[in-house]
């Protein structure tokens, strides 16, 4: 498109407050807004200077297009960087004005005394600190007040969305005084989310997650990619592509591997070395101590033991590093059940090594077992285990655990009542932390639908929920709950 400029300073009247320069197109332009929300007015004016005077009164107004045979006047909240864009017009006789926006214009009187900006163009005094601030709708980017972005923009820092219309920015800021303590969840992964539509991006009916030191956090999606987002990053980096859905991760942060289970694939996948458990990647499509079938959940001890649970074979196998064949660590050989010594349906495992546990998410069964590792395979119920059930007592078919590195709570992701449950061992009973406590599902900052998978951050600062039906993570400040 050859779109032709000649700019024209347009300061009228010649003493006028709320001067601006504006660059105006060659005639036959208009402006097209992607969103109607940009559109601040239409009105009629006789001029073009007219129409350039009113968008200097309203503070608000970046761009205006005016046509000079209708006299049509529009102003718009809106820029050519993030949202709309300048098209060719159906009008020979309509031209586009964009404001000048440059950090001249805001260095020297952003954050200082509001004399600085009295009716000035670009800032406004803020009357509680009479400090000269970016108007609504615009936020401060470090050097000039930029606009706020709209749904699935993307957003680098908390004020960037448009906050009128709800949106926030879906990045992972750590900001220590803002949510504490909250018991609703924020949305950490996606763009800018809110208002303009409830749908969520990037995520299909998640699995597991997983977080590293660096809070980079690892997603098995049913898109069957094995994931990780960056924190402040909501765009996606693909480590591993499969045929079938990558269901728990652990992450070693010893050796910086991501031990990957892929369920129906009969699969344990080590990235980013490319190997398998065992090494053959040969399943037997058995329960056997040499193949995986099933597996379900996996944990590696800090010497490299991986443990993996398989939900068909009802066991918990322990594989040296390397090894041809693993161990019974949990469960029976044979079958599944609900005794002391049997599983059903294991899905994700923690370990505790001070202590020589571990603990099997026992899914069937609604409850959490305890083994001790070497023991005699007799375990004991730690969570859960009075039946289906939505009472603070009970479980509804659980997936996943966080133990606490005190090793005296537990997490749980209570996957069928769409909450997570946080248990102190040695209690009958435990307390919702995050989703509602009687196991509603929905789709709001308190309501979840299948809280799949759960990681806590090393600080123990956040919780993150696998909010997996709802296609999104949400992260809840643990602050006051451990
Ligand atoms: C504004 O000024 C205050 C106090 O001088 C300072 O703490 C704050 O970081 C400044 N903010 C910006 C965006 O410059
Ligand atoms: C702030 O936004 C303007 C455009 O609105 C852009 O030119 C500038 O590079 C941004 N500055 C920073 C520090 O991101
Ligand atoms: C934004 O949220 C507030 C508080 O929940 C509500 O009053 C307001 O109507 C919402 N605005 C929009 C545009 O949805
Ligand atoms: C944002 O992206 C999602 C997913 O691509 C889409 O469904 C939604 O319509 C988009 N929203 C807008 C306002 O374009
Ligand atoms: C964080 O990332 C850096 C760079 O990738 C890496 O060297 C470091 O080991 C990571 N730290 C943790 C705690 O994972
Ligand atoms: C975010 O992560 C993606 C995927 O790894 C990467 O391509 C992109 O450069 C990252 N963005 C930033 C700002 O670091
Ligand atoms: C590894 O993770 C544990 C928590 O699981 C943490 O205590 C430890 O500091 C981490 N080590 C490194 C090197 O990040
Ligand atoms: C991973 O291993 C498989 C099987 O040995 C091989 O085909 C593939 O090329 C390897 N990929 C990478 C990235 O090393
Ligand atoms: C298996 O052994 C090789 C050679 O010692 C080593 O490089 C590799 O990291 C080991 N793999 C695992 C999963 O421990
Ligand atoms: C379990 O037994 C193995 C081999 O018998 C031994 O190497 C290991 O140290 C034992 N672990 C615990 C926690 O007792
Ligand atoms: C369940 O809890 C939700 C809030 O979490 C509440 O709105 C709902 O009324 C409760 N339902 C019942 C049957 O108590
Ligand atoms: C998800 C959400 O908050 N939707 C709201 C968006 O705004 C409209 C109009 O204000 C409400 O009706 C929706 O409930």
């Amino acid at each position: 498109m050859l779109l032709i400029f000649f700019t024209t300073s347009i300061f009228l009247p010649i003493n006028a407050i709320y001067q601006s320069r504006l660059t105006i197109s060659s005639a036959g332009y208009e402006f097209q807004p992607r969103y109607s929300i940009q559109l601040l007015t239409s009105t009629t004016t006789p001029t073009i200077a007219d129409c350039s005077l009113l968008c200097n009164q309203l503070l608000s107004c970046r761009i205006l297009d005016f046509d000079s045979l209708s006299e049509r006047c529009r102003l718009f909240e809106a820029d050519t960087i993030t949202a709309g864009s300048i098209i060719v017009s159906s009008s020979s006789t309509s031209q586009v004005g964009t404001v000048h926006i440059s950090s001249d214009l805001y260095v020297l009187i952003h954050n200082r005394s509001c004399n600085l900006c009295q009716e000035y163009r670009y800032e406004t005094c803020a009357e509680n600190t009479n400090i000269c601030q970016c108007p609504r709708n615009s936020y401060w980017n470090g050097s000039v007040c930029a606009l706020q972005l709209l749904e699935n923009d993307t957003c680098v820092q908390r004020d960037a969305c448009r906050s009128d219309l709800n949106l926030t920015c879906a990045q992972d800021y750590f900001d220590d005084t803002s949510d504490l303590g909250s018991t609703f969840g924020i949305t950490v992964i996606g763009s800018c989310i809110g208002n303009l539509s409830t749908d969520q991006t990037f995520l299909a009916s998640q699995s597991d997650i997983t977080i590293d030191g660096n809070n980079t956090i690892y997603v098995g999606d049913n898109s069957n990619r094995m994931m990780s987002f960056a924190q402040n990053n909501c765009t996606a980096r693909v480590l591993k592509s499969f045929s079938s859905w990558p269901t728990f991760a652990f992450y070693d942060n010893k050796t910086s591997w991501l031990y990957g289970v892929v369920m129906v694939l009969h699969l344990v996948y080590i990235w980013p070395i490319n190997q398998t458990i065992p090494a053959s990647g040969i399943s037997y499509q058995n329960c056997s101590m040499n193949s995986q079938y099933y597996p379900s959940g996996i944990a590696v001890d800090s010497v490299g033991n991986v443990y993996v649970s398989s939900y068909y074979c009802n066991w918990v196998v322990k594989w040296a590093p390397n090894a041809t064949s693993g161990t019974l660590a949990a469960g029976s050989m044979y079958e599944g059940g609900s005794t002391d010594y049997t599983l059903y349906a294991p899905y994700n495992i923690a370990l505790d090594e001070e202590n020589s546990f571990l603990y099997v998410v026992d899914r069937y069964n609604h409850r959490v077992q305890r083994f001790l590792l070497n023991g005699t395979g007799q375990g004991v119920t730690v969570a859960g285990g009075n039946g289906q059930g939505s009472a603070q007592n009970q479980l509804d078919r659980p997936t996943d655990i966080y133990l606490s590195r005190s090793k005296t709570e537990i997490y749980i992701g209570d996957s069928k009542n769409n909450r997570v449950q946080k248990w102190v061992l040695g209690q009958s009973s435990g307390t919702t932390v995050a989703g509602s406590p009687n196991g509603t599902s929905g789709r709001s900052p308190y309501l979840m639908n299948t809280a799949y998978g759960i990681a806590v951050d090393y600080e123990e600062k956040y919780l993150y929920v696998s909010d997996s039906l709802n296609n999104r993570i949400q992260r809840f400040s643990l602050r006051r709950n451990i």
